[in-house]
């Protein structure tokens, strides 16, 4: 049977790979973001590449009321969601915590923690009244070790962590599956939001060495996402070949 996934964060990087690889596969797909263009020009472009439903939603997942008002009133025929995909989220800023930006600390809790609360709460009770899904968490290396400057963010991602062990508990005996997956770096606008635009900067991340690409990821969260009904492959990490910890890089100088 057709499968419903919905992907948040889906107008960049790794939500947009997830949403195409999806698609391919024939899953009907929930696509959000806050840039509303790049959302449904997505939505056309995978409904004419690929065929399937796709249903675009505009909102923003730190307000609790838009997606109240997005999710709790899906049409009927959307309302059975087999698979969500809870990628929404970024970093802001890299700096000690004494020079940290509070509003780049609220931006980073309200969509990494607050943001993934607010739709599980929602699509985990739809799943519930349907018999059952999977969530799968996107994570980061960030969630597993802590590293100079990285503090909010990372707390963040621990926060994720424990929310993915957490949800696997409270959603053991409805039939949800909960998986998490930790992708160390992955070049994506993630660096450039980071950095508030300064693309030198964010290029310098990725510099000697090859990163993940947002497709590599998408692989293991289809994998995942396939695995047969008795297995539930819950924590993922993932990292370049360079890449050996949060800190640990071999860059080839050039
Ligand atoms: P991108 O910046 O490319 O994509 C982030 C996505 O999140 C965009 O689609 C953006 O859409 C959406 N988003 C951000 N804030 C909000 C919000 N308030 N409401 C709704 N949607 C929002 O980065 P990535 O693809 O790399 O990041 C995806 C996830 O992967 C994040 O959770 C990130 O922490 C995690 N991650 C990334 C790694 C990396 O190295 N890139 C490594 C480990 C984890 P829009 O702006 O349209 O709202
Ligand atoms: C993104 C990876 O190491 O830049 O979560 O925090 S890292």
């Amino acid at each position: 049977m057709t499968r419903t996934a919905l992907i948040t964060g889906a107008t960049s990087g790794i939500g947009e790979a997830v949403a195409e690889a999806f698609a391919k596969e024939g899953f009907r797909l929930i696509i959000t973001g806050r840039r509303a263009e790049r959302l449904n020009l997505l939505a056309k472009t995978l409904n004419d590449k690929y065929r399937t439903d796709i249903l675009p939603l505009n909102f923003d997942v730190r307000e609790l009321a838009q997606v109240e008002s997005n999710l709790a009133n899906l049409p009927e025929e959307w309302k059975k969601i087999d698979i969500l995909i809870n990628n929404a989220g970024l970093a802001a800023g890299l700096s000690p915590l004494n020079d940290g930006s509070i509003d780049d600390w609220e931006r980073m809790i309200d969509t990494n923690i607050k943001g993934l609360l607010y739709v599980s709460r929602i699509v985990s009770n739809l799943m519930t009244a349907n018999g059952g899904g999977h969530i799968v968490n996107i994570g980061s290396i960030a969630g597993k070790s802590a590293y100079p400057n990285g503090n909010v963010y990372c707390a963040t991602k621990f926060a994720v962590d424990a929310l993915s062990k957490g949800m696997m508990m409270d959603f053991n005996q409805k039939n949800i599956k909960v998986s998490q997956v930790c992708p160390g770096a992955v070049e994506t606008e993630f660096s450039i939001v980071r950095f508030k635009g300064d693309e030198k900067r964010a290029a310098a991340v990725y510099d000697g060495f090859q990163p993940l690409s947002a497709g590599d990821i998408a692989d293991v969260i289809l994998y995942i996402v396939k695995a047969p009904a008795h297995v539930n492959i819950s924590d993922v990490v993932i990292l370049p070949a360079a890449q050996a910890s949060a800190t640990i890089f071999n860059r080839k100088q050039s």
